[in-house]
């Protein structure tokens, strides 16, 4: 029984080879050496002429036993190294630099209302907000704007239901605050406003605003001036020059809009200034007695002005945005410019 001895001895050390075994090559070489044409279990097979028709078959059929099982073995450690492998080995090329996730920014009309809310924060003003759902009291009859007065035509919108509405400046948080505190009150309102407009280059029926009011005995027109002035120089430049022009709200007696000198030209008049070299920031006025009556305030005894911006406005001068829709569109193109 020679053969079968030998046959035992191939595969204690094909065991021993093939524990050992760490590398695909060094398999592929175990392969040839035992199974191959030249191989050892091939080679008994091949002397099984020379024997015993008993040993043929008794010899044949382990050999035959053998080698499926050493083919069995050779394949399953061969996928385990293929897993390993591709286990170890990453997908990508680790050496390459990496791409660095993008970081979002602040909105541009966040960012303007934000710089404009930190300039009067300095002059000494606290920040309000309010109801933007708001009744017609706080956002028409306590600001001197009745039923049939024609200046409520632009405003009179987006019911919601039966006498709220979403309201169409920040102005209703004043009177919350001057109907809750007494004077002295230096206060602005940041927030969202909702108008019955046409949307085009220059119109929205949302938008922003900034409001603010200030209220004491002895607030004077002059302080109203000051104030502002002192605004367009930190938020335009300290060159920026500011005239008032008389006008009329409802809510503010005298009143005025306030211009600035054309921050593209300087005054020269340009394309975005008309040609005329100013241009419209801001409403302003001396709060009207009758705003002082409708939150009880004496009005013998209180004064002080009030004023609102556009913050949409205020940006596109600024950037040198020439379409208010662009602030709305989220298009990643136009936000990643604020940086
Ligand atoms: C503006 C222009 C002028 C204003 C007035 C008041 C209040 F409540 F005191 F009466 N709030 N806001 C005001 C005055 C708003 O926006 C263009």
């Amino acid at each position: 029984m020679e053969t079968v001895k030998k046959l035992e001895q191939i595969k204690k050390e094909f065991e021993e080879e093939i524990s050992s075994c760490r590398g695909e090559k060094e398999l592929e070489d175990i392969r040839i050496r035992y199974l191959g044409r030249k191989g050892e279990l091939t080679s008994v097979l091949r002397s099984l002429s020379g024997l015993s028709p008993e040993e043929k078959r008794e010899v044949g059929k382990k050999a035959n036993i053998f080698k499926n099982e050493f083919s069995s073995r050779i394949d399953s450690l061969k996928s385990e190294l293929e897993e390993k492998e591709e286990e170890d080995t990453p997908g990508y090329d680790i050496t390459l630099p990496g791409t660095a996730p993008s970081e979002g920014s602040v909105h541009p009309i966040t960012r303007v209302m934000g710089r404009i809310s930190d300039i009067f924060v300095s002059l000494g003003f606290r920040i309000a907000d309010g109801p933007e759902v708001e009744s017609e009291f706080y956002n028409f009859e306590a600001l001197n704007i009745p039923l049939d007065h024609p200046s409520r035509d632009a405003f009179d919108t987006f019911y919601v239901e039966g006498e709220y509405l979403l309201r169409s400046h920040t102005s209703n948080v004043q009177i919350h605050i001057m109907q809750e505190e007494e004077p002295p009150l230096q206060v602005i309102m940041p927030g969202r406003v909702y108008r019955p407009d046409a949307v085009d280059a220059t119109h929205s029926f949302m938008f922003h605003q900034v409001e603010g009011l200030m209220v004491g005995e002895d607030i004077r027109f002059s302080d109203l001036k000051g104030v502002l002035s002192l605004f367009c120089k930190s938020m335009f430049g300290k060159d920026i020059k500011m005239r008032l022009r008389p006008h009329f709200f409802p809510f503010t007696e005298p009143s005025a809009e306030v211009d600035i000198s054309c921050i593209i030209c300087g005054g020269k008049g340009c394309r975005v200034c008309s040609g005329n070299g100013w241009l419209e920031i801001l409403g302003a006025g001396m709060v009207n007695p009758r705003v002082f009556e409708a939150v009880g305030y004496d009005p013998g005894k209180y004064t002080g002005f009030a004023f609102g911006m556009g913050v949409e406005r205020i940006a596109m001068l600024l950037y040198g945005i020439d379409d208010i829709r662009l602030f709305y569109e989220n298009d990643i193109r136009f936000l990643e410019q604020f940086r």
